[in-house]
């Protein structure tokens, strides 16, 4: 089958589909480090891994609204300068099993854990375009492209076949504050075939569907990508209210009485902005207190948009003494003032993406 030769994995993450493999780490093993190791980072496919065997011959090409068209293969992109970002890459739909308990809602069954924090290398985009012609910054090339698209080598049912695709504005491609890079190293190891060996995409502050895999060819058009991706998923739907019940009541870790446990989770924000605070409640939101933040193993975390870490999530851990089954309750503020929904119906959407919702957890205690 097309699968016959798919990579090997973890035998601790949580598989929501084989094939294609999508699959996440167990919520413990997700916080336990800040940097989220390889094994454990989450695998999201539309298609079977793509075997790429001859590194020197792969190449990418750069086409479209630009005067001279480019073929780079991986000695050209190895000679230019090399960055590195700390970015925490999520799928639109982590947290979708939470929606779909309002309403069903189309897509993979994600938990918490469709997240996920990397040390990204690579080149930066903007140097790529350059390459081709295009100054850092720009917003529109002279023959009106004005918008970058990734294309990868995979297939996927979703577009009849053919490779996934996506696209971002030139603005942010040709901006190189905005991080974009075609990366081929993650955590210090040369990227591996789930993550896109031997190029992918990474697009900080922005919805995984963004960052393509295995990078096939680059092409600078006028209007947004047309493929499936941009236009018939990972799209927020208008929200129609809708105010069943949440049924919460579906998590039941057993504990004894009294307890006292650790609250660790993470929080993270779009766009590069970071995490000015971080509440949490053990009596289902009546009245919460401040979580500590950490960075990297005990460093604490400092809310700083300029940081090198503005692309990367916090993790946060508080202590609590809880005597009776309660709901335990997490929500982040960013530093723009942005504040999480307590409620899930009120962001409700079809496609079951964006559940930027407060996070409940129940604890049971006693039978
Ligand atoms: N790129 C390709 N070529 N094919 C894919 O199926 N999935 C996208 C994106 N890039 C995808 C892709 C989605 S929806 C997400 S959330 C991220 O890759 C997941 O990246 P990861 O598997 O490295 O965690
Ligand atoms: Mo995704």
């Amino acid at each position: 089958s097309d699968y016959a030769q798919e990579p090997p994995r973890h035998p601790a993450l949580v598989v929501n589909s084989k094939e294609p493999f999508n699959a996440e780490p167990r919520r413990s093993d997700l916080v336990s480090s800040y940097v989220t190791p390889v094994e454990f980072f989450y695998k999201r496919n539309h298609g079977p891994i793509p075997i790429v065997d001859d590194v020197d011959k792969y190449s990418v090409y750069i086409t479209g609204l630009i005067g001279n068209p480019k073929q780079l293969f991986m000695k050209d992109i190895w000679k230019l300068p090399k960055y590195t970002v700390t970015a925490t890459l999520q799928c639109a739909g982590n947290r979708r099993t939470a929606m779909s308990r309002i309403r069903k809602v189309k897509g993979v069954g994600w938990d918490v854990a469709a997240i996920g924090n990397a040390i990204w290398s690579g080149a930066k985009l903007a140097d790529v375009l350059e390459l081709v012609g295009i100054p850092k910054c720009s917003h529109a090339t002279p023959s009106g492209g004005k918008h970058v698209e990734f294309v990868s080598i995979d297939k996927c049912k979703e577009e009849n076949g053919g490779p996934y695709k996506a696209s971002i504005p030139l603005s942010q491609a040709a901006n190189p504050e905005a991080d974009v890079l075609l990366a081929y190293e993650m955590n210090g190891e040369t990227l591996n075939r789930d993550h896109g060996y031997p190029l992918r995409v990474i697009v900080p502050g922005v919805i995984g569907a963004r960052s393509v895999k295995w990078l096939d060819s680059i092409n600078i058009i006028a209007e947004e990508c047309q493929g499936f991706f941009m236009q018939k998923d990972y799209k927020m739907f208008p929200p129609s209210v809708d105010w069943d019940n949440i049924n919460w009541s579906t998590r039941r870790p057993q504990m004894d009485f009294p307890v006292q446990i650790t609250i660790k989770g993470y929080a993270v924000s779009g766009g590069g902005r970071g995490i000015e605070r971080l509440d949490v409640s053990i009596d289902g939101g009546k009245t919460w207190v401040e979580a500590s933040k950490l960075q990297k193993p005990g460093i604490p975390y400092i809310s700083d948009s300029e940081s090198s870490d503005k692309w990367a999530w916090v993790l946060f851990e508080a202590e609590a003494d809880i005597r009776q089954s309660t709901e335990i309750v997490a929500k982040a503020v960013d530093i723009a003032g942005n504040v999480q929904p307590e409620n899930v119906e009120v962001i409700w959407n079809l496609r079951g993406i964006l559940n930027t919702s407060w996070h409940r957890v129940h604890v049971r205690i006693g039978h």
